[in-house]
């Protein structure tokens, strides 16, 4: 069977597709997007970041990655409608105007290639990186247990073979590794980490690691809540929202944890549609309705940060 290989907002695209995507969307738009690379996976595909925003001294900074784990394939989808929506609307709508215009965002279509790429050509469900060492014949490391916040302390496991491997240590991955690096390297700019994930339908913040609360949990709960509520408003589609530990389970070594813990005290996990009943195998017929909703929420979520 042949699939035509053309780039579309409304499909599934496949690496190879995406990679070339964020090549065209830089050229088109000199403007407003530039792109870098930061680091290369395991198997040594190229890991780029699009930077989305009019050129402007010192701007703060919102970072927004997808595709940390393979099979949640409506993740990397909503990077690049986040993206089409930003030059889209440019220019033409107000909120999304005034924020290119202060911010930028960050933006890394898939962080986790290897395992995006292998749910493509030999298992769909796929999650981890595709990472080998010596000692095991298993495969990949959990990538949102890889980071250095309470590094596979609860919700995690030592074992190579099994789906929440935490790695042999904390940023073992390159993956990890590239995406700390930079967020190290930028955080005098960066105000808000967002990354994207599927599925449950949920909005959550620090800390998963701990039951612990942050400092400034009260204004995070409060964020979260009205910005569910915003998302909402579209097609009535219903998010839960709290610290991970305590709304969806406790883990440990994921990246909001340690974003907030670098001083990024505003870090959020989205878990997009649904709440099961596709699960990951999400129809590309929702592709259209979860990222608009979605949009909703980030630019809401942008605004208020950009006032704070
Ligand atoms: N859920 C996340 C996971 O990595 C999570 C939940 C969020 C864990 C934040 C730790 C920190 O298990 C999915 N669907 O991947
Ligand atoms: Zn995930």
């Amino acid at each position: 069977q042949v699939r035509a290989t053309g780039h579309s907002y409304k499909k599934y695209n496949n690496w190879e597709t995406i990679e070339a995507w964020t090549q065209q969307v830089t050229s088109e738009n000199p403007g407003l997007i530039s792109r870098s690379a930061i680091g290369s996976t395991f198997e040594g595909r190229t890991m780029y970041l699009l930077k989305v925003g009019k050129a402007g001294p010192n701007k703060p900074a919102i970072f927004m990655d997808c595709g940390f784990h393979a099979r949640e394939w409506i993740s990397p989808a909503f990077c690049q409608w986040f993206v089409r929506e930003a030059i889209r609307t440019y220019g033409h709508e107000i909120h999304m105007t005034e924020l290119l215009n202060k911010l930028d965002f960050y933006v890394l279509p898939v962080l986790n290639i290897d395992g995006y790429v292998y749910t493509w050509t030999k298992n769909r469900m796929w999650r981890k990186t595709r990472s080998t060492q010596a000692g095991t014949t298993c495969t990949g490391t959990d990538p949102n247990r890889n980071f250095d916040a309470g590094w596979c302390k609860m919700g995690a496991s030592r074992s190579p073979c099994d789906e929440t491997y935490c790695g042999p240590a904390a940023e073992s991955e390159r993956e990890t590794k590239a995406l700390a690096n930079f967020i190290r390297s930028n955080l005098s700019s960066i105000k808000a980490y967002l990354t994207i994930h599927s599925y449950s339908q949920m909005m959550l913040y620090p800390y998963s690691y701990d039951y612990k609360l942050t400092e400034n949990n009260a204004e995070l709960n409060a964020l979260a809540k009205a910005t569910v509520k915003e998302l909402a408003t579209l097609h009535g589609t219903k998010y839960t929202y709290g610290p991970g530990a305590t709304t969806i389970y406790p883990a440990a070594g994921g990246s909001d944890d340690w974003a907030y813990d670098q001083g990024i005290k505003y870090s959020f996990t989205f878990e997009l549609r649904d709440k099961g009943r596709y699960g990951f195998a999400l129809p590309e017929s929702q592709i259209q309705p979860t990222c608009e909703e979605t949009m909703l929420a980030i630019k809401h979520l942008a605004r208020y940060v950009l006032k704070h």
